[in-house]
Order: structure tokens, then C-alpha cells, then sequence
């Protein structure tokens, strides 16, 4: 009987290892564990064992039984489980990780807002480096050694004759010596001034536009103006003409629009006058034309100039220049 014992655990072993569904675990259950089952059959033996026996065989008979039946079980739970491969599958109908998004600072996106427009009146942008000769930053644009207009630009100088730009028009100064009319190009980038407040940075950004060719006027440069305060604002914002002075363009003007908070009626912004100064512009100075080569007679042409960072304030409502520089998230997070 021992031996009996033994060949039905072996079996049972084997056969276990194969239980792969329902069929197959009742179809062991019956055979070896059922009324009518194996184990039954070999537990009717017990009878004809010698007396003195049978304490033994029917402790090692519980003891295979009770083997059978765990491993049994054991098999059956893990039917009910999902196999490994199962759950390594990826779940298709979880929703997706979104990583966290950068973006475009808002000077960035007012800066590309703006070459975008001026792009699509048909102008070409133009590109050059932030530290610049002396020449093209005042000589050739009608601002000669000692001349008074050096003052307002709080110039940063590298050497006697290189210096940090103060305005992107040196590079207008390079077009116009490299090539001939029509031009009509925008100079997009950093310029760097000695002058810190609350309106201003040491370093900010300028898009300067240039216009050149045979009958231009200065109705011309409202037209364009207009149409850029339009298409940035998306408003029909008013624009004023005052005259002003600037080295570089005669008559020159400053440029006011129809406040933004207020449409014009007066309020904190405008400091109750309805308007806000934008920009500078002019029709570019015969001086600067005999500089670069070209025939104040045969050409005319317009040119303007304007700082980002003070449009990004108006367009966005914000009051203190130096917020876009310090890098706080709470700040440039409103602006994804
Ligand atoms: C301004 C205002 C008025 C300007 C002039 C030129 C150039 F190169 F054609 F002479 N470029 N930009 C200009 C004119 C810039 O900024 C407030």
C-alpha cells in the first residue's frame, strides 16, 4: 500500500502541472479526489493491511491526500489569476501621460507675432550682430562723435569703437550700404541700453522696419503703422502722429494709439489722456541716405522703430517691465 501511496502522488504530481482549465481540474478532481477516485480506491486497501500497520499508512495516506488537495487548490487559483503575460500587456484604455509642456516666453511670442506681420505686408527680416562697430550704430545713421543724441542712448561700449547696439537700425545701416532700393526689411532683435526701471531693462528687444524706394511718403508709413496696430491689437485702435525728433529721420514722429484698457477715455494706464506712445518713426534723413550711397532725389523711404517688451505690456496688461526677466513661473506660466 505504501507503494500505492507513492505511485499516486507521483501522478497526481504530473497530472497537476497540466490543469490549464475548468475541464482539466474537474476531470482531476473526479479522478483522483472524487468518491469514485483513485485516492478512495487505495484507501480500501488500508483494510487488508497488517494491524500493526495501519496507524502509519493512514497517517502517510492523510498526509498524500492532504498534498493532493493544496496542490490542487494551488493550481486552480492560479487559473483564476491572469497569466504573467497577460499582465505585462499594456492597458490600452488607460488615459495617456501628458509630460509638462514648455513654452514660448512672451517677449519670444510677441517678437515672432510681430516679424509675422510685417512679414505678410511683404517685408523681409533682417538679421545682424549685437555688438556692433560704433559706425553703423551712429555714424552712419546721422550721429556723429560728440553729437548730443549719444546721451539718450546710455551706450554699454566694448572699445572706442565697438560697442553693445542701442537699436537694431545698424543693421538697416548694413542693408542699405550692401544693396540698392527697393528695400523693405525689418531688423528684429536685442538692443542694450545702460537704464534700469520699472519701464526699463538694460536689455530689451526692438523690431526696427525700413522702407525704401522711389515715391514712398509718410502716408505710406501710417498705412503700414495702421495696419500693424490693427492686426496686433486685433482692434481698431486710433493711432496720433506727434512730431518729434530723432537724428536719423526728418519729419520725424512718435506714435500713439488709442489706450488699450480704456479705448480713449481715460484711465491709471493712459494717466487719464487716452493714449498711449507706442513707437517712433520717420522719413528716413537725406544725411543717412548720402552715407550709404543712395540719390536723396531719385529715393524716399520711411523707417520706424519699436520695443517689444512695451507692446507685450500693453497687450498683456502688465505694469513693471522687469517681471519678464526674473524667471518666475507663476509669472510666465500665464503666458502657455
Ligand atoms: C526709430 C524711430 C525712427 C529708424 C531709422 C532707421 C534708418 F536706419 F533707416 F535710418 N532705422 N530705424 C528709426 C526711425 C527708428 O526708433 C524709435
Amino acid at each position: 500500500m505504501e507503494n500505492e501511496l507513492k505511485k499516486l502522488k507521483e501522478e497526481a504530481h504530473k497530472l497537476l502541472g497540466k490543469i490549464s482549465d475548468k475541464g482539466d481540474a474537474e476531470e482531476f478532481r473526479v479522478r483522483f479526489l472524487g468518491r469514485k477516485g483513485r485516492f478512495t480506491q487505495v484507501m480500501r486497501s488500508l483494510g487488508d493491511v497488517a494491524r500493526e500497520n495501519r496507524p502509519r499508512l493512514g497517517q502517510l495516506a492523510n498526509q498524500v491526500k492532504k498534498e493532493i488537495e493544496e496542490g490542487f487548490e494551488k493550481q486552480i487559483s492560479k487559473l483564476l489569476q491572469p497569466s504573467t503575460s497577460q499582465m505585462d500587456r499594456p492597458d490600452l484604455s488607460l488615459p495617456g501621460r501628458i509630460p509638462p509642456r514648455g513654452a514660448l516666453h512672451p517677449v519670444t511670442q510677441i517678437m515672432n507675432e510681430t516679424c509675422e506681420i510685417f512679414e505678410s505686408l511683404g517685408f523681409s527680416v533682417a538679421e545682424g550682430p549685437d555688438v556692433e562697430q560704433d559706425y553703423y550704430n551712429f555714424e552712419a545713421l546721422n550721429i556723429p562723435p560728440h553729437h548730443p543724441a549719444r546721451d539718450m542712448h546710455d551706450t554699454f561700449y566694448i572699445s572706442e569703437s565697438t560697442l553693445l547696439r542701442t537699436h537694431t537700425s545698424p543693421m538697416q545701416a548694413r542693408v542699405m550700404e550692401a544693396s540698392e532700393p527697393p528695400i523693405r526689411i525689418i531688423a528684429p532683435g536685442k538692443v542694450y541700453r545702460n537704464d534700469s526701471d520699472i519701464t526699463h531693462t538694460p536689455m530689451f528687444h526692438q523690431v526696427e522696419g525700413l522702407l525704401v524706394d522711389k515715391g514712398i511718403s509718410f502716408a505710406d508709413l501710417k498705412g503700414v503703422l495702421t495696419i500693424f496696430i490693427q492686426k496686433m491689437f486685433e482692434k481698431d485702435l486710433a493711432l496720433r502722429f506727434r512730431p518729434s525728433f530723432f537724428p536719423f529721420t526728418e519729419p520725424s514722429a512718435e506714435v500713439d494709439i488709442a489706450c488699450v484698457m480704456c479705448g480713449g477715455a481715460g484711465c491709471r494706464v493712459c494717466k487719464q489722456t487716452g493714449w498711449l506712445e507706442i513707437l517712433g518713426a520717420g522719413m528716413v534723413d537725406p544725411a543717412v541716405f548720402a552715407q550709404v550711397g543712395y540719390d536723396p532725389k531719385e529715393y524716399s523711404g520711411f523707417a520706424f522703430g519699436l520695443g517689444i517688451e512695451r507692446i507685450a505690456m500693453l497687450k498683456y496688461g502688465i505694469d513693471d517691465i522687469r517681471l519678464y526677466y526674473e524667471n518666475d513661473q507663476r509669472f510666465l506660466s500665464q503666458f502657455i
